[in-house]
């Protein structure tokens, strides 16, 4: 607090302050005026960072106010600031805190709240999860249409309504077909996780309208649409959802799914991403 603080009772105010914080010292460390899209990449997305342009500034998360170091092996733990071949400044975050870290929601969100604080108007999910339809093998890139969040909970809080339409850009959906015409579209359930589901609950998923499931982006999503920012969601399907295959899930599996399909969704993200910002 100094004497330009405003007293207010939002219940988001310490969020937001902290993520106003993060973005001043981003934005200084970097030596850029403002971000103008961002993007979180998820299991499997690893690489897609590098082609997407100039390296600005590499920052390790926990030295930037409300980051921390990833909890996952196979997220790196950096905020990277890069510079496309348009000017466009993107920052990655490397870093995302899943609901199941139990850090709270204020933390899952803080990346996307962060990036709009820094002026990002474009907030792009990438995730890593598994497939329901049998027709998609793992390695498979599928555009995220809708999300149905599974977690009980809501990254805001106090009279906050807002409208959840469209919440996955058409605009970008469109972009990213003409990039790939063949890209599925698909709706994604955020599970609490870590646990993987059963088949059970897979099968749950599946009637209640679920082609994915996964542990992240839903939340981040309805942050993202909160503080005013066009949304993109992109899933890799690592592997098939419990019950889809004969086959038990292991991290090693979904690992390695990644690495195989780590050049081919670089060059399929960068492009879609290049698109988003000329339009
Ligand atoms: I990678 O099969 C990945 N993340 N909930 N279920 C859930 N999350 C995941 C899965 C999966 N695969």
């Amino acid at each position: 607090m100094n004497e330009h603080t405003i007293p207010t009772n939002d219940p988001a105010a310490p969020a937001n302050r902290l993520a106003e914080q993060a973005a001043q010292e981003l934005l200084e460390r970097s030596g850029v005026e403002r971000i103008d899209l961002a993007c979180t990449l998820g299991s499997g997305w690893g690489e897609a960072a590098q082609a997407l342009g100039e390296v600005v500034a590499t920052i390790p998360a926990a030295e930037i106010p409300g980051f921390h170091a990833s909890a996952v092996s196979g997220h790196a733990g950096t905020l990277s600031v890069l510079r496309t071949p348009s000017s466009k400044i993107v920052l990655v975050v490397g870093s995302r805190t899943h609901y199941y870290e139990q850090r709270g929601v204020d933390a899952v969100a803080h990346g996307v709240r962060t990036a709009a604080a820094a002026g990002a108007s474009t907030m792009v999910l990438t995730n890593g999860c598994g497939g329901l339809n049998p027709d998609w093998a793992p390695g498979s890139a599928v555009l995220i249409s809708d999300h149905l969040n599974l977690t009980g909970v809501s990254p805001l809080r106090g009279a906050h309504f807002v409208d959840m339409t469209d919440l996955y850009s058409p605009r970008i959906r469109d972009l990213a077909r003409q990039v790939d015409p063949t890209l599925p579209e698909g709706v994604y359930a955020q599970f609490p996780g870590p646990h993987y589901e059963t088949p059970a609950e897979v099968r749950y998923a599946g009637r209640i309208g679920a082609d994915l499931v996964g542990m992240s982006t839903a939340l981040e999503a309805i942050a993202a649409r909160a503080a005013g920012m066009e949304v993109f969601g992109i899933s890799l399907v690592t592997n098939q959802a419990a019950g889809i295959s004969p086959e038990p899930l292991s991290h090693e599996e979904v690992l390695e799914a990644g690495r195989s399909a780590a050049a081919r969704i670089s060059g399929l993200l960068t492009q879609i991403i290049h698109r988003a910002m000329e339009g």
